[in-house]
């Protein structure tokens, strides 16, 4: 059915008229530039995938959780520490949820965070260099998916768990997972200046499964809202088991009560062990340091701060509209969609109109918070995004569809398929104060027969809508990397003034840099052997080195001299158990290679530089490990 379903619609409408209007719709000339970046989550590959919109073309993947060869990302001596957790070096994650930094509620383009699911974790990165700069790893958390979402000012970005967990961790038998387990909501403050993240408090809630989240804005600016499932505390067969429940609960919690509270000494300090991993963008280098201790908050310390507001049927989305006032729960399990209304909640709140507790948490009356149903005739809805002119977009998986329905009169205005089983949607801004509206990115998690086939892997698939008229347009399908779960589309105004084009190498401030190829030299510190080497078009300075010997622990520190945009130099050794690097100009990086064998190996530039790139290549002399040949090497003469 879905196949049909594909051709009758993607066939059909390619030979129409339509479909060239389309066409103009979606083309960037040669020589023009997009729009938009869409920034793409790479779920599985741990990465984040950078786009033009409308074009769907693919400009860069930027590494963040995962080692990449391509730019030697968790290979280099400098970038491994990123990498680091309190397990080890953990070179993989799955990344879900990017968000663009905000201020009063706007994207201001200054980063984008995401979140590390399987090892919790939350990556900043620079949107002027679109490198990973920060890397915090979350205790107490497993699962970390109701992330990374930011507040109105970027004050946080919020990490909440999805398992719940023994805190602390300890051996228990699993069928005392009820009452027993925590779930983790983090709160990560971001210093205003340099966005360096700080965990300044986690609230320690009840066992449930803590699935999405969103900040309040505008009028509800200073509260966070959560979905929840599993609020059977079930611990098996969870497909069945946490679906008794009509109503599950979005967590609303009132994170500015709890920072006064933490403010003036509330909360519990607790043993933990985490990694913090910074990289400082003068030294071109990481640092991985384990934090200690975790400031943890009892949600009933603190009255008034969380409140549970009942949603059918095992929500997922969790979205808030533009003016604050709209909570979106999505019951997948539900055809229809719930709207609370903030203002209700607060009246609620202020009447103490309870319908029970939950550990203690109080339970808002169902009738009195709801602003509206949505009565969207799908299956399975998932995520809301809106587009700035009072209009809400709704995925759904099961009936495979996007629903156009209009803020306070819940009508539903268009509805169009998507090929198939879309996840979440982005529109640019759409999970901000000020949407820019214009297209709608769906994201599917199923691709079956949009493309070409590549044996039994496909690439998943997006699709674009244009959504400047009543009706939506489907009018383009791309391929996407990885698993994109979530995106943030930014317009290429804010960014493309401020991106980077060189590090300054009078600013290099590398331990080991060369900044004047005088400096090139060639250093033993027992079986240690330090190459300090420069490279410019098209040469590397050393270029050939003797003295090596078989079990010496050779170090490559590599400045690139270049000062002109986009002229990258490659460095790669035969048979190191590495990957290249690959050197911005400016910049410095090193790596380690273990000769096993004498003879005399050649390394060479991987990325074509100039029409003499094929010549910037030189030798290592690797000699048996009791030879005395000295240390010598050539400068180039
Ligand atoms: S999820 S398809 Cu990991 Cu955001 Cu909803
Ligand atoms: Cu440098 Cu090729």
């Amino acid at each position: 059915m879905l196949s049909s379903c594909g051709n009758q619609n993607g066939k059909s409408s390619s030979n129409s008229a339509l479909a060239s209007n389309n066409a103009e719709k979606v083309y960037v000339a040669p020589g023009e530039q997009d729009e938009f970046y869409a920034f793409m989550s790479g779920g599985y590959s741990g990465n984040i995938t950078v786009y033009g919109l409308p074009s769907g073309r693919m400009f860069k993947e930027i590494p963040v959780f995962s080692q990449f060869p391509t730019s030697g990302y968790g290979y280099s001596e400098e970038t491994k520490p990123m990498l680091e957790t309190s397990f080890g070096f953990v070179p993989w994650d799955d990344s879900h949820h990017p968000d663009i930094s905000q201020t009063q509620g706007e994207l201001d383009g200054r980063w984008i965070f995401i979140n590390g699911n399987n090892t919790p974790r939350i990556a900043r990165i620079s949107l002027e260099t679109f490198e990973t700069e920060e890397i915090i790893e979350i205790p107490n958390s497993a699962g970390n998916h109701s992330s990374s979402f930011i507040t109105e000012n970027t004050e946080y970005v919020v990490a909440g768990t999805r398992f719940s967990v023994p805190v602390p961790q300890r051996d228990m038998p699993i069928n005392e997972y009820k009452s027993n387990f925590k779930g983790a909501l983090s709160f990560i403050s971001v210093d205003p200046e340099h966005g360096h993240l700080d965990l300044k408090f986690q609230l320690m809630m009840p066992g449930f499964n803590y699935d999405l989240s969103h900040p309040g804005r505008d009028k509800s600016h200073g509260w966070f809202f959560f979905t929840t499932y599993n609020t059977e505390e079930a611990n098996s067969l969870l497909e069945v088991n946490a679906s008794q429940n009509d109503k599950d609960f979005i967590a609303a919690v009132n994170w500015k009560k709890i920072e006064e509270y933490v403010n003036n000494g509330g909360g519990t300090m607790m043993p933990a062990n985490y990694a913090h991993n910074v990289y400082d963008e003068s030294t071109h280098t990481a640092t991985s340091t384990m934090k200690k201790e975790v400031l943890t908050v009892d949600p009933l310390k603190v009255p008034g701060a969380v409140y549970f507001l009942p949603t059918p049927k095992s929500p997922h989305g969790c979205d808030v509209d533009p003016t604050g006032q709209y909570i979106i729960g999505n019951g997948k399990l539900s055809a229809d969609l719930t709207v609370h209304s903030f203002d209700k909640m607060i009246a609620a709140i202020e009447g103490k109109k309870f319908d029970g507790e939950a550990y203690g948490i109080p339970i808002l009356k169902f009738e009195d918070i709801l602003a509206g149903v949505v009565k969207s005739g799908g299956l399975g809805p998932l995520h809301t995004e809106f587009d700035g002119k009072g209009n809400a977009y709704t995925t759904f998986f099961i009936s495979s569809e996007v629903v156009k329905w209009k803020l306070g009169t819940w009508e539903v205005i268009d509805r169009k398929p998507t090929f198939y089983s879309v996840g979440h949607l982005m529109i640019p801004g759409g999970n901000s104060r000020k949407p820019f509206g214009k297209y709608v990115v769906a994201m599917n998690k199923i691709t079956k027969d949009r493309y070409l086939p590549t044996g039994p892997e496909l690439e998943h698939s997006a699709q674009l809508y244009d959504i400047t008229g009543d009706k939506m347009e489907l009018i383009y399908d791309f391929p996407t990397h990885g698993e994109p779960h979530y995106a943030a589309g930014i317009p290429a105004e804010i960014l493309a003034p401020k991106s980077k084009k060189i590090y300054r190498l009078d600013e290099n401030e590398h331990p080991d840099a060369v900044i004047s190829p005088d400096q090139a030299r060639v250093e033993r510190k027992g079986n240690e052997v330090h190459i300090y080497m420069s490279m410019i078009r098209s040469h590397f300075t050393p270029d050939n080195i003797e003295g090596v010997k078989v079990g010496d622990e050779v170090y490559f520190h590599i400045t690139n001299h270049e000062q002109d945009f986009d002229v990258p130099h490659g460095f790669a050794m035969i048979g190191q158990n590495s990957s290249e690097l690959l050197i911005m100009p400016g910049q410095t990086k090193s790596s380690v290679w273990y000769p096993k064998k004498p003879g005399v190996w050649p390394f060479y530039c991987t990325d074509f530089c100039s029409a003499l790139h094929q010549e910037m290549q030189g030798y290592i002399r690797v000699s048996p490990a009791d030879s005395n040949i000295e240390l010598s090497w050539s400068l180039g003469e």
